[in-house]
């Protein structure tokens, strides 16, 4: 453990954020305000999202009365709004609607900490400036999300919203804790100054992109719940360890590495090779040309992928170095190393997603219908302080995958037949 480690405060609990930390409420609330926006003859302004995320209900509907010069008060945006929320979209029963909050997807690497400390008996609340009934609707699409928390704080318990500590005072003493013992994970700048508030560590995760220099009172800022490491706040450490990664499993591992078997399974739980199993996302189109940086004078010609029409699947995934299997419909199934993101080091405008193919290819195959399934994160993105250490890192990227893909959980013969990689040839032609 390092110095750096050493002087983090250790906590025994967390206490976490719903709307944009756990879940991705975010989208849902920007579909309905843009269809409400456009009715009035307004254009929801993406760029302007950041005013709203982590207010108070209230103090977010009088935000955008203002700023869209709305001709009524907050109370009547409000009682407009909300029923909207409520409104019934198309479930998988088609006798039925569902309520807006049931399709919340849980953010990447939510559903993971959650299992985890529960798994280790970890104390945990939600604090959420939601009102309990919103609250309360979008957690019961979760199975086991309810009864991981000891606490459940909502903004009409206290009487002031996040910025205001209230809410992680008031879940401190639901958990009988020093607020000093507590680690909160925030999504948002007035969540972030309420947690600091209320003398807690806090984390923040922030969920809107190109943010991170604004969390300068946060203790740590990471790119997504993936990124976490709890034992930096004394918590267990993470160990996925493979699929049957569960609490017994961990359990016995645990009893035997205190004697000889260490050697042996202390290797296989420290994560898989420095990688981590994720569940077996698609995403593919044709190859398009690069972005003129000359990846491919550098050693790494990524063959590149539009974003049109992946906005939501981009949105849905972190940035970071993810790898899986590539499958090129007229050559064949290669292992792949991968970036999505805003690269730092070239400060893109948009969102991109660079796909290197782990082989030698005697020609360029622009427009090649290309699919990919990633099943594997690495790491966050990183700025670097020269081209030769960026270029460095996507090499120590690219040997990772392939000893990583190597492995059963993630092996090609386990991917081979996906019908998504949608390979022509006959199997013992789909080389590697
Ligand atoms: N760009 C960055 O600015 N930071 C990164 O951490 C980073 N990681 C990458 C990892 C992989 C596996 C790949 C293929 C690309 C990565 N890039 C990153 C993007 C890189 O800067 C871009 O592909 C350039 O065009 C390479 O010349
Ligand atoms: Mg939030």
């Amino acid at each position: 453990m390092s110095i750096a480690m050493l002087s983090k405060k250790l906590v025994s609990c967390v206490i976490l954020d719903l709307d944009g930390t756990l879940l991705n409420t975010d989208g849902v609330v920007t579909d309905v305000l843009k269809a409400f926006l456009v009715k009035l003859g307004r254009q929801w302004d993406a760029k302007a999202a950041h005013k709203i995320v982590g207010r108070t209900p209230y103090e977010a509907a009088a935000i955008i009365v203002q700023d869209y010069g709305l001709q009524c008060t907050t109370e009547d945006f409000i009682s407009e709004i909300n029923p909207l929320f409520s409104d019934q979209i198309e479930g998988p029963n088609p006798n039925f609607g569902w309520p807006r909050w049931c399709n919340i997807k849980p953010l990447p690497g939510a559903e993971r900490l959650l299992k985890h400390l529960r798994c280790h008996d970890v104390p945990m609340a939600l604090a959420s400036n939601s009102p309990r009934v919103n609250v309360e609707s979008k957690i019961s699409f979760h199975p086991g999300w309810k009864e991981s928390f000891s606490a459940i704080v909502a903004g009409d318990d206290v009487r002031n919203g996040k910025p205001s500590p209230d809410i992680y005072f008031e879940a401190a003493k639901r958990l009988n804790v020093e607020p000093s013992n507590c680690l909160v994970i925030e999504d948002s700048l007035p969540g972030v100054s309420a947690g600091k508030a209320a003398g807690m560590e806090v984390v923040a995760v922030p969920s809107l992109p190109k943010q991170h220099h604004l969390y300068t009172s946060a203790d740590e800022v990471i790119n997504s719940l993936l990124d976490l490491q709890p034992e930096k706040w004394g918590l267990p450490p993470f160990q996925d360890c493979n699929s049957f990664s569960n609490c017994f499993i961990e359990m016995l591992i645990r009893f035997f590495s205190r004697g000889p078997f260490n050697q042996t399974y202390g290797l296989m739980i420290s994560g898989i090779n420095g990688t981590l199993p994720l569940e077996p996302w698609h995403i593919g189109g044709p190859v398009i040309k690069g972005y003129g940086r000359g990846s491919k004078v550098l050693g790494i010609p990524t063959a590149n992928l539009s974003t049109e029409g992946y906005a939501a699947v981009l949105s849905e995934h972190p940035s970071g170095v993810y790898f899986g299997w590539a499958g090129l419909s007229t050559r064949g199934i290669y292992k792949m190393v991968m970036s999505i993101g805003w690269n730092p080091y070239f400060n893109n405008v948009e969102k991109t997603i660079e796909p290197w193919l782990l082989h030698s290819f005697d020609e360029d195959f622009y427009g090649e219908e290309l699919h990919l399934t990633i099943v594997g994160y690495i790491r966050p993105e990183a700025n670097f302080s020269s081209l030769e250490s960026l270029i460095a890192r996507i090499h120590e990227d690219g040997r990772i995958a392939e000893r990583a893909l190597d492995l059963p959980i993630y092996s090609k013969s386990k991917y081979k037949d996906d019908p998504y990689l949608g390979c022509t040839l006959p199997a013992d032609k789909n080389r590697l």
